[in-house]
């Protein structure tokens, strides 16, 4: 049986960590592609030449040809510009709207069947518009968001507690902006709620303000990051769409937070919004439709109507 074919579309930062992430895991024989010509053949020839050494065999080629995503059953989206210091990630929406454009366009064209997972920012606008071009089925097509700003709320609340993060799971749902909506009530260490983990540490009130600041923390974290680096973070969203790839190519039924077309779920119609989602090998399988309260509601209303006028913005 063939191996699946994966076309990394954009051979930048993310892509070319992604490349190397999943040719770790020999997922699929793997395109890494980009506009820039010989840059994802270069980073290609690196990561082969790492291959007798960390022991993995697959498939590799980098290319600046969208031939070569033909037939392509996964695609992940990073094309576009990323942030610089000073920037929101609204600011990108123009000039990433036009490369969106064109990737979406060849997708439709040379990978009709794949399923794609969209990183490039503003994510909420962009995977609406690749959705809006590649007409492509709401199970097929995702943005990856809600697994990144999940872990960084998971790994802020670890440091707090000095526990390990593998015991932390954390949930943020909403639009990829400052006003995202991590879930204080979900996040729990080994099953313990983490805000009782707190309040033993400090008492019930500085326990909530300590909380506050990771729920803070959390929503700033791809600034956070911007400000010290002079560029966006690479690696955590590397491995946040790998999770995604991976539970798509291996259907292992993850239960991920992924930003999702919404057809009345959630009291939303039309919109793209981070909301948990089954994710297997049909890709979004199943949409979980969690009972907010009234306090959770309004922070999710407010961060979707922050996506709304950013995709109305675009005019579709
Ligand atoms: P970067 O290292 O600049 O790579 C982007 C690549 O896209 C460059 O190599 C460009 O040559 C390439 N490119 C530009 N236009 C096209 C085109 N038309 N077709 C193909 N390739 C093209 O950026 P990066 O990898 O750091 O980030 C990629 C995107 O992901 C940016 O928009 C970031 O803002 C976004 N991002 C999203 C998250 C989320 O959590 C959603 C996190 C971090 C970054």
């Amino acid at each position: 049986m063939a191996r699946k074919k994966i076309a990394l579309i954009g051979g930048g930062q993310i892509g070319g960590t992604l490349a190397h992430l999943m040719a770790q895991r020999e997922l699929g024989e793997i395109v890494l592609f980009d506009i820039a010509e010989d840059m994802p053949r270069g980073k290609v020839l690196d990561i082969i030449e790492a291959s007798p050494i960390e022991r993995f065999d697959v498939g590799l080629k980098g290319s600046s040809s969208f031939e070569d995503i033909r037939g392509a059953d996964l695609a992940v989206v990073t094309a576009g510009l990323a942030r610089k210091p000073g920037m929101s990630r609204d600011d990108l929406l123009t000039v990433n709207a036009k490369v969106i454009t064109s990737v979406a366009e060849n997708i439709r064209e040379y990978a009709p069947n794949a399923f794609v997972i969209l990183l490039t920012n503003p994510l909420d606008a962009m995977v609406t518009l690749c959705r809006k071009v590649t007409g492509f089925p709401r199970n097929r097509i995702m943005g990856m968001a809600g697994v990144l700003d999940s872990a960084r709320f998971a790994a802020f609340i670890a440091l707090e507690l000095g526990v390990s993060v593998r015991d932390v799971h954390a949930l943020v749902l909403g639009g990829h902006g400052d006003d995202m909506v991590p879930l204080v009530r979900f996040a729990n260490v080994g099953g313990v709620p983490a805000s009782f983990l707190l309040e033993q540490k400090y008492g019930p009130v500085k326990a909530r303000e300590v909380m506050e600041t990771l729920v803070t923390r959390t929503r700033q974290a791809g600034g956070e990051i911007v400000g010290l680096m002079k560029g966006s973070a690479f690696v955590s969203p590397a491995a946040a769409a790998l999770t995604m790839a991976e539970a798509i190519l291996l259907d292992r039924k993850r239960i991920l937070p992924v930003c999702a077309l919404l057809e009345g779920e959630y009291g939303v119609s039309g919109y793209f919004v981070g909301v948990p989602c089954v994710i297997g090998g049909g890709g979004i399988e199943r949409i979980i439709e969690l009972d907010l309260t009234p306090e959770e509601r309004a922070m999710f209303e407010e961060s979707v109507s922050h996506v709304k006028s950013l995709v109305d913005g675009l005019d579709l």
